[in-house]
């Protein structure tokens, strides 16, 4: 029997980039899951809390988010579907892993590092106020250990930038077991394979939520008119025909890598199609099959949403089960440390 889980802040709307490097993935494990399976997929809104939030601007985003993870195709028949904050045992697992963390080891994240290097560097251009560098953003690798072994998840799907966390994860759970006796199973990772997707207008960036320029990011809610724009907008390069070379090329590649992603091509082969043609054709090309892609999540989006009572039952139902697999767990872990 194999534990489950993921999760997804609820930052923004899910972009090409979370559909491509994640979300795509978790509707395949459901699709393939064997009957013993548990799926347990979370829209993490504590962590979400980790950067400055505007509160109706994340309460729509977290409706949405799981609005979308209904449209793309997770059934909640199949997959334990749910709002993180709707369990308050991974709030209460966090604080004791916490205590059994070193503060070492945080600071030595490479997100932590980069995210600090950052504010250092904003700080220095007085375009950040101190408490940017909150302390949520240096504990948020112990909350996402809290995630994974409230359920005692087995297998964990994750992309590169997360791969340090889960070893987090997994050390976290060893020395628990070491003090406390053997309590929680060791996490694995799933090492998702599909590639990067890149901001269309800065392609040394990731394509993000967050990121200020919403042209850098095609959302899975966008119109056809949206994705256009954007398509049209995209920043390539001016030497002749199509290649692709993510190094010399970088646009170019994240044109053919999205491409790809949708017909199942590596984007090696789809560049074979366009070798001696203009980025005209490939833009156009892109936008008919992008628009393919996304047509159906896209309108099942807006049924759903429309239907909010149909989402807070979901919402609720996906709670309420989580609790069942996470409320025992916190028993044996309270015992163990001698709080029951
Ligand atoms: N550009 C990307 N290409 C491939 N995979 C991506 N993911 C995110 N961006 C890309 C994957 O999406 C999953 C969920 O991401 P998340 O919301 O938990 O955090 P994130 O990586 O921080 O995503 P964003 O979109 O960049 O959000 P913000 O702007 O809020 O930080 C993860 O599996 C991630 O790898």
């Amino acid at each position: 029997k194999r534990v489950i889980l993921s999760g997804i802040q609820p930052t923004g709307t899910p972009h090409l980039g979370n559909y491509f490097g994640a979300l795509t993935n978790w509707v395949h494990m459901q699709n393939t899951a064997g009957p013993e399976d548990v799926m347990l997929y979370a829209v993490v809104g504590w962590h979400a809390l980790t950067l400055p939030q505007n509160p109706d601007a994340l309460r729509a985003a977290r409706n949405d988010m799981l609005a979308v993870l209904l449209a793309i195709g997770l059934d909640p028949k199949k997959s334990i579907i749910f709002h993180q904050d709707h369990n308050q045992d991974h709030t209460e697992l966090s604080w004791i892993l916490s205590c059994m963390t070193s503060m070492g080891h945080l600071l030595r994240m490479t997100t932590w590092k980069s995210r600090f290097a950052d504010s250092k560097n904003m700080q220095a251009h007085a375009s950040i106020d101190e408490g940017a560098m909150n302390a949520g953003l240096l504990t948020y690798p112990v909350l996402m250990a809290a995630d994974i072994l409230t359920y005692n998840a087995t297998h964990v799907p994750v992309g590169d930038d997360q791969t340090q966390h889960l070893e987090l994860a997994r050390d976290i759970a060893e020395r628990f077991n070491k003090t406390y006796g053997h309590v929680f199973t060791l996490p694995g990772i799933i090492k998702t394979s599909s590639q990067r997707i890149l901001s269309l207008r800065d392609p040394t960036a990731k394509m993000s939520k967050s990121a200020p320029n919403a042209a850098s990011r095609i959302l899975l809610t966008d119109t056809y008119d949206q994705i256009k724009a954007k398509i049209r907008a995209a920043v390539t390069d001016s030497l002749p025909g199509i290649t692709y070379d993510p190094v010399g090329r970088p646009g170019a590649a994240n044109l053919l890598t999205i491409l790809g992603a949708c017909t199942g091509e590596s984007p090696e082969v789809a560049a074979q199609r366009y070798e001696g043609k203009n980025f005209g054709a490939l833009k156009s090309d892109l936008l008919e099959t992008l628009n393919e892609t996304l047509k159906v999540p896209r309108a099942e989006f807006e049924k759903i949403k429309a239907d909010q009572a149909y989402l807070e039952g979901v919402a609720k139902d996906g709670a309420r089960r989580a609790r069942e697999y996470s409320s025992p767990m916190l028993q044996t872990v309270r015992k163990a440390v001698g709080l029951a």
